[in-house]
Formats: structure tokens, sequence, C-alpha cells
């Protein structure tokens, strides 16, 4: 009698976690059609409860049900034919906008990388200026489908922000700039005032690297980059603290010129930046991953976008599979929702990691570091495509 209504339940759950599974297709219609269905117990897709019917029905009645992997952001953003990246309009070296309405940096060609893989074309982006503070309202809202921001992944914002971040694109940490010849390192400046931006890490990271050498200091937080300079050229500021890419970026056009400041040799934090985007939407959240992986694939296999037409032809298999080259017939479906030549168009159409990095970081004296790939020291690895 127990075992029959054990059986009982097992089918009820069965049927609701088709029922919900159906739901769940049925606002991700196009990802369904696009083959992109995954079997019970691999969804990590937004409804919680249609994740776990699913799994214990799979894990006890050994049947198959399908659910999608993902919130429809993926189909969305398809249908819609472009991609809302949050970035920022003037910060140099990661994006700034040219009088002529081009984005250009490092952050702006990742928005790129993301709309080539995912759409093709690497121009169908809508490159939404986003001030510091308002990074995550605006990925949490839906006002961006990604945030390329010069954004560090921190527990707290993986946990509390409701966002998910991705693989890392730039390994950076926290630096001090100050007037040249004022203080030569960061012990010296007791007692200083340290303008930093507001609703940074920075913020935080300032207070407790100055607690940990047992020095006082006052920080003072301003909305923008435009407001420190105003503040610093007005010396109410000692300091500018900020991510030591950021700080290149603005020792290279300082008013009067970059020997006017000087970056203090200590880096006191670190400060992965990389993109994220909303919770909930497994799907996405792959998609977008895997267009950055394939920018560092990419320089590891040596393609780089003048000589990728070449390497259609290549006999490397591993090759043939990442670039979507059909074999025997078929390319690699690996069934992330992207085209099968997305690796193909994300370096036809904006380049390798170590072209991006060459245009946009090179010219500011930075230099790969721990920005290299694995195989030359690095931390940047990408996982197989196969
Ligand atoms: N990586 C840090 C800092 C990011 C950040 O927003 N930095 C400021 C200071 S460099 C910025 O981008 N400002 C751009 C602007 O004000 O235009 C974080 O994620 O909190």
């Amino acid at each position: 009698m127990r075992k029959t209504s054990a059986l009982w339940a097992l089918l009820m759950a069965l049927v609701l976690a088709s029922a919900a599974c159906t739901s769940a297709t049925s606002d991700g219609e196009a990802a369904d059609s696009s083959g992109t269905t995954a079997d019970a117990g691999t969804d990590d897709g937004g409804d919680d409860a249609t994740d776990d019917g699913g799994d214990d029905a799979t894990d006890d009645g050994g049947e198959t049900v399908e659910l999608t992997q993902g919130g429809g952001l993926l189909a969305s953003v398809q249908a819609a034919g472009e991609l809302k990246c949050g970035t920022r309009d003037a910060l140099a070296g990661f994006a700034v906008l040219q009088g002529d309405g081009t984005h250009v940096g490092f952050d702006s060609d990742f928005c790129r990388v993301i709309a080539a893989a995912v759409l093709g074309d690497a121009e169908a982006v809508d490159h939404v200026d986003l001030e510091t503070a308002d990074r995550f309202t605006a990925l949490q809202s839906g006002v961006v489908d990604v945030l390329v921001r010069n954004t560090t992944w921190t527990a707290s914002r993986d946990g509390s922000e409701g966002a998910t971040f991705l693989q890392t694109n730039f390994y950076d940490g926290q630096g001090m700039l100050v007037n040249a010849g004022s203080y030569a390192n960061l012990g010296d400046m007791d007692g200083s005032v340290i303008c930093v931006a507001a609703g940074t890490t920075t913020e935080g990271n300032v207070a407790s690297e100055f607690e940990r050498l047992g020095m006082g200091v006052e920080v003072l937080s301003f909305e923008d980059n435009d407001l420190i300079q105003e503040a610093f050229t007005n010396d109410r500021c000692d300091g500018w603290s900020a991510d030591s890419s950021a700080l290149s970026g603005i020792r290279a056009n300082f008013p009067d010129g970059p020997d006017a400041v000087t970056i203090l040799p200590e880096v006191f934090s670190k400060e992965p930046l990389g993109p994220a985007v909303a919770d909930g939407d497994t799907q996405w959240a792959q998609a977008v991953e895997w267009a950055i992986f394939a920018t560092i694939q990419a320089e590891e296999f040596g393609i780089t976008q003048s000589n990728v037409d070449s390497f259609l032809t290549s006999d490397n298999p591993n090759i043939q599979k990442f670039l979507g080259v059909e074999i025997d017939g078929a390319s690699l479906d690996p069934g992330l929702g992207l085209p099968t030549d997305f690796a193909y168009q994300v370096i036809k159409q904006v380049g390798n990691y170590a072209e991006i990095f060459e245009r946009h970081l090179a010219p500011l004296g930075l230099s790969r570091g721990v920005n290299a790939l694995w195989s030359d020291g690095g931390l940047l690895y990408a996982p197989p495509y196969r």
C-alpha cells in the first residue's frame, strides 16, 4: 500500500514537473525550437520549482523530463537583433564614446564579442552608458542584457546583487595615483585625503588597506571620474584611488600631461573584472561566457582576425570544431544555443584576446602580466570546445 502511494506520488511529480516544464518552455519557445533543451538534472534555470521537480522525478523514476536551460534572454536578444550592453562612455582604454558616435575600448570590444557570437553581428550593440552606482540595478531590471563595465567580481556582488559573474577578462588590482613627487609609497600617506568613485569596491578597499597599515585617511567619494578629476585638480585630494588599469588611462589623459602624476608601486587588492549577467538564466550566462572563451581559445590556437579564414581548411579536429567547420557533413553543436560558427564570427569581426588587449590596453602602457594565457604563465584558460 505504501509502495503504491509512493509510486502514485512519483507519477504526480512527473506530471507536475512536465507541466511546469511546459510553462517554462512557453516563454522560451525560440530556445526550445533552437534545440537548447536539456535533460532534467542539467537545468540551473530561473525556475526553482521546475528544477527540483525535474531532478527528483528523473533521479527516482529513471524518466527523462525535458527542461529548458534558461530564462529566455538568449532568444529575446536574438529576436531583438541587438545586444544591450551596460558599459561606460568615458573610461580610457575600456570604453570611450568618440565624437563620431563609436565606442572604443576593451569593454566596448567585449560587448562586440558577445554580439558577434550571439547575433553574428559585432555592431548590433546598444552601448548603454551606466554610472558606477547604477550598474547592478540596470542589470536586475533588464535595462541591459549584460554588464561589461570594469566591474569587480566579489562574493557579496555574486550573492546579493542578483548578478552572475562570468569568465574574468581582465585581472586587475587597486592602485593609488598622486601628484608627482608628493608621496613615494602608500605608507607615506597617513592623514591624507583619498578620492574615489562612489559605489565601487575601491571605497571599501581604501578603508581596509589603511586600517591594515594602521593609518588614518579621509575618503571622499564622488559620482564619477570627472568630479574626482576636478577635486584632484583643486587640491581637495592627496590621492586618487581606483583600479590600476583605470589609473593608467587617467594618467595617460591627465590634463597636465602624464608626468604630472605618478601611480604608487603598491597594488593592494584583487579586482577580477569581467562580464556579469542577471541571476536566473543559465543559458544566457553560458552563451556570454563561451563568447569570451572564444577570444582566449583563438589566441591559444594562434588564430587572428587576419588569418582566421586560412584556418577553415585546418586538418586539426579541435580547430575544425572550434570554428564550426563541417566534419562528415556536420558542425559541432554543443547545445549552447549559439550559431555553430560563433567563434569564427567573434575572431573575424573583433579579434582574439591578444588583439583586443593590444588595441586598447597596450597603448596605456599595460602589459599582459597575469592576463597572459595559462600557457604563457598567466591566468587565462578556456575550457575545451568539444
Ligand atoms: N572595479 C571597481 C571599480 C569600477 C568603477 O566604477 N570605477 C570607476 C572609477 S575608475 C569608474 O569606472 N568610473 C567611470 C566614470 O566615472 O566615468 C568596481 O567594480 O567597483
